[in-house]
């Protein structure tokens, strides 16, 4: 008996269609920015679904959300105040939670309906809101970044959609020198990057933007997220002007963050072996892109 599924088609992927078996269809909203749906899968757990885009599974999430936190947070000796942009799962916020060295966490998500949907239906996710640390703005990434005090943040961690709709502006170089004014000397950006199978030219782009914004170094690390297109997904990885930052061999490794490993909700795919392998870069990437 074939059940129905959700298919997946966008021009961001062109020439191939994604689909994932549905149980049951929790919610369907349009909200003032985008279409938001989460689904119950046969497989994957609950779904959340944006303008056709799958943001996350339940199943697989833990790759992601890892990942764009500790990479930039196992970076640098004692990160202490900490911007997210999008996210508004809270699922970035419940990984920044395993550091203690952080003592001031801003969120800044477009979307009230996707902080309420996700308060809803995921649970494991929204927790990271309840962190008393947390600051939350709901508004423009773009008008909150315009309006940061200089030199703010140790780390900002830009999780967001796709560059189209609210997102658009999130990939231009105006937004990139928000972030660098906004950043310590120092401090580092982690900033999510797409496909290297579907989107090398839109990460050539974006790294080099990002090599005349930020004066440190830029680096490029990817990791496998099934459910995401073409099955991986990348991150920008960039430092200001000051301290040199090793990306590639953390400083600040998770299993000497106290507490940050024996947590009640235990690591499912970070470590310090996997934050180090995420630099190896694919031939054709590093030709492509010119990183070396
Ligand atoms: N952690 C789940 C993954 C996401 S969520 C991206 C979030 O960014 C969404 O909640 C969206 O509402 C928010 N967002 C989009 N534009 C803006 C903006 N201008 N300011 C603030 N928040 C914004 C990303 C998944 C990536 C999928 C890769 N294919």
């Amino acid at each position: 008996k074939c059940r129905k599924m959700v298919y997946f088609n966008n021009p961001m992927w062109p020439g191939e269609v994604h689909s994932i078996k549905v149980e049951k269809i929790l919610y369907k909203e349009k909200s003032e920015y985008q279409e938001v749906l989460v689904f119950e899968s046969s497989t994957y757990g609950k779904v959340l679904v944006l303008d056709g885009i799958v943001q996350l599974t339940e199943k697989d999430e833990c790759a992601y959300q890892e990942m764009i936190t500790h990479l930039p947070l196992c970076s640098i000796p004692s990160p202490k105040r900490v911007l997210v942009v999008g996210g508004g799962d809270g699922g970035v916020l419940r990984e920044i939670s395993r550091h203690s060295s952080v003592d001031y966490i801003d969120i800044c998500e477009i979307d009230k309906m996707v902080i309420d949907v996700s308060r809803k239906f995921f649970p494991e996710l929204a927790v990271g809101f309840e962190d008393p640390r947390v600051h939350l703005h709901v508004g423009d990434a773009i008008e909150f970044l315009r309006q940061a005090p200089e030199g703010k943040y140790d780390v900002i961690i830009v999780d967001s959609s796709d560059p189209v709709g609210p997102a658009q502006e999130l990939v231009e170089k105006p937004f990139f020198e928000t972030i660098a004014r906004a950043l310590r000397p120092g401090g580092v950006l982690c900033n999510m990057a797409e496909s290297m199978w579907l989107h090398t030219h839109l990460i050539e782009d974006m790294i080099s933007i990002c090599r005349e914004t930020f004066k440190g170094s830029v680096h490029y690390a990817w990791a496998s997220v099934p459910t995401y297109p073409s099955g991986v997904i990348g991150f920008i990885l960039c430092a200001t002007e000051g301290p040199p930052v090793d990306f590639v061999n953390p400083i600040n490794p998770i299993e000497k963050v106290e507490g940050a490993v024996n947590h009640k909700r235990e690591l499912r795919f970070y470590n310090s072996e996997v934050h180090s392998a995420a630099f190896a870069l694919p031939a054709f990437l590093k030709r492509e892109v010119s990183l070396l």
